[in-house]
């Protein structure tokens, strides 16, 4: 059975809306996704029913409230198929995720002169963190050149790797290009040379099923906004071996066992890097959402915005100068454009006018606007309950704006 995106639609209150008296047709899910009314009703009743601080109090509500969030860790364990819930540690989102990385890990593995590898298409948030360590730590960052349809390929990462690697810090979706890295095959490279590998899977664990014990991944990062959940949430999957050698982030509440003026004892993983009350309504209503993605199904939604992309593509060409940017084969729910000599923002802003709502500029990736010789591309991502009408009217969106220049 394929989806039936039309029930999904109802699931989503906002899609409903009008903008400037358009129909709203929103194609910025890549920045963040819509929430389905089950998201937002678990923000309610968690407010309104068990709410206390987590893991402190005796109390009914604290235990429920403490139950709820170690739940949500076990149901985002499941989604991903952690060995364990010790490897599930929440965070604010992708940014934080890999920042907490990058800090405990170059402060316990890596000795000055060290390298670390990262791609052309990195987002900031897996570019900026490192160049930090480089400050502190001393690391030194090693930058995989893009191929020219945007696709990283395994023997430039081997032509990189030195007996001073110490990680692979790579997005598993790109999300200017939507290329799909072989990640499997990354982390397999890294492997044999006993190098790990960090997944930033902001832009895939919404769109691409994945098993971090299948893929005997040793770090993955997401972001709970970017798959139907709520904002100020985030995931740092970690294989417990290397959890274990890092030391924390950040400091105070959960993460302490004991503290005198001397000295402080560390918690137990995952707690020793959860510091401060963390958002145990966002955790539950993550787990809401995790839950709703399983409802329809990964495979499912998979093949159906597969099919969606094509069709934009294949659509979008029609359009007279239109430059897809990023020709990959393996692509997955973004597609960035430019149409003529028109600039971004320009057509962003005239398809705003029609309620269509893509992003434009560089999308938070400097270095590969670089890399391609542009400024910045108009980008639309798609999700499971985006449809072909909505493409049809962002092609005739597209097309009537690019006229008017
Ligand atoms: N990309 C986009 O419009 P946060 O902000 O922490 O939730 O996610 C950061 C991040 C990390 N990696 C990748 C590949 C990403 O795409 C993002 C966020 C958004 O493309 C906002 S710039």
């Amino acid at each position: 059975m394929e989806l039936n995106v039309e029930a999904i639609r109802r699931d989503f209150p906002i899609l409903t809306q009008k903008v400037f008296g358009k129909p709203l047709v929103y194609l910025d899910n890549a920045a963040t996704t819509q929430k389905p009314l089950c998201v937002i009703r678990k923000i309610e009743e968690v407010y309104s029913t068990i709410n206390a601080n987590i893991h402190r109090g005796v109390h009914y509500l604290s235990r429920l409230a403490t139950e709820s969030h170690e739940n949500a860790r076990e149901t985002v364990q499941r989604y991903i198929n952690a060995a364990s819930s010790n490897e599930i540690v929440f965070t604010s989102g992708a940014t934080e995720s890999i920042n907490l990385v990058s800090y405990s890990f170059c402060r316990s593995q890596c000795q000055p002169g060290d390298e670390i590898i990262i791609t052309t298409m990195e987002h900031h948030a897996n570019i900026v963190p490192w160049q930090i360590q480089r400050d502190i730590s001393g690391v030194e960052i090693k930058v995989v050149p893009l191929r020219e349809n945007g696709e990283i390929r395994l023997e430039d990462i081997e032509e990189l790797i030195s007996s001073k690697t110490r990680l692979i810090a790579v997005t598993h979706v790109s999300n200017v290009l939507g290329v799909v890295n072989p990640i499997a095959e990354i982390i397999r490279l890294g492997h044999t040379y006993n190098i790990p590998t960090l997944v930033d899977a902001a832009q895939s664990v919404q769109h691409i099923p994945i098993d971090v014990q299948a893929l005997d991944c040793d770090f993955l990062a997401f972001s709970s906004h970017k798959m139907y959940g709520p904002t100020g949430v985030g995931v740092l999957y970690g294989k417990e071996q290397w959890l274990e050698k890092m030391p924390p982030y950040r400091a105070g509440g959960e993460m302490i066992a004991h503290v005198t003026f001397e000295k402080t004892t560390f918690n137990e993983l995952p707690f020793k890097f959860e510091a401060g009350t963390p958002d145990y309504v966002g955790s539950a209503a993550l787990a809401e959402a995790v839950r709703y993605i399983e409802k329809l199904g990964l495979d499912k939604i998979r093949s159906y915005e597969e099919n969606l992309l094509r069709y934009a593509a294949d659509r979008l060409m029609q359009i007279e100068g239109m430059q897809i940017i990023g020709t990959s084969q393996q692509k997955s729910s973004v597609i960035s454009f430019l149409v003529g000599g028109i600039h971004p923002y320009d057509m962003g802003l005239l398809l705003d006018g029609m309620g269509i709502a893509v992003r434009t500029g560089h999308h938070c990736a400097q270095p590969l606007m670089d890399a391609l010789g542009i400024e910045g591309t108009l980008r639309a991502s798609f999700a499971f309950y985006n449809t072909e009408e909505e493409v049809d009217a962002l092609v005739e969106g597209v097309g009537k704006a690019a006229k008017m220049f």
